[in-house]
């Protein structure tokens, strides 16, 4: 007799539905440390959320050779002249790579190396990227929707939020004259 099982997740291509599901909001003010412009920042509904993940963690933490996948949406806005975007992370584990995949909306990748050399990739719809191992990475929402994307990273791989929060990205991305702009850190 073939047995079929029934899948535990379903996902609408913005949501997760089913078992083993974290949903995470961020709002303004769990973000202080990553704006540069803290006037602006200081200014904003500290409650506003500025974006959502809802994670799939069918095993547990730091399980090696598990898996992890995540629908990651990001509202748009701007603190200042700076797009909405993630706190960024280094993996705890350095040499676990990403790979994240555009839903909807549009958004920036920002990529940093040990050496703290940044670059970014633009996001759209269908984009897939792969964010190689020892590699910090950070989305911006650039557009005027939702910015939507998913993800898939190694369950052991770790979040080190520590040492974004501390030194930054070198590179910040701004909206100047209507466009997204890589711009060095004052
Ligand atoms: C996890 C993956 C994403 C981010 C999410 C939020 O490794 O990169 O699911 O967690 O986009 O970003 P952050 O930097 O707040 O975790
Ligand atoms: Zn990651």
């Amino acid at each position: 007799m073939n047995l079929i099982a029934t899948p535990s997740l379903f996902s609408t291509g913005q949501h997760l539905q089913g078992k083993e599901i974290e949903r995470i909001s961020r709002r303004i003010k769990d973000l202080e440390s990553i704006f540069s412009d803290k006037k602006a920042y200081a200014a904003l509904d500290a409650e506003r959320v500025v974006y959502e993940v809802e994670s799939y963690l069918p095993v547990p933490n730091n399980t090696e050779g598990g898996l992890f996948y995540g629908i990651t949406t990001i509202k748009p806005g701007t603190v200042g002249n700076e797009y909405f975007m993630t706190k960024g992370h280094f993996h705890s584990i350095r040499n676990r790579a990403e790979i994240y995949f555009t839903v909807s909306g549009e958004g920036m990748l920002l990529l940093m190396d040990e050496k703290r050399q940044t670059r970014a990739e633009k996001m759209t719809p269908g984009s897939v990227h792969y964010i190689h191992a020892n590699t910090a990475h950070r989305t911006a929402n650039t557009g005027d929707v939702d910015f939507i994307f998913s993800a898939v990273w190694p369950a052991d791989a770790g979040h080190d939020y520590d040492t974004i929060a501390r030194h930054g990205f070198s590179k910040i991305l701004v909206k100047q004259n209507g466009t997204p702009t890589l711009i060095d850190r004052s």
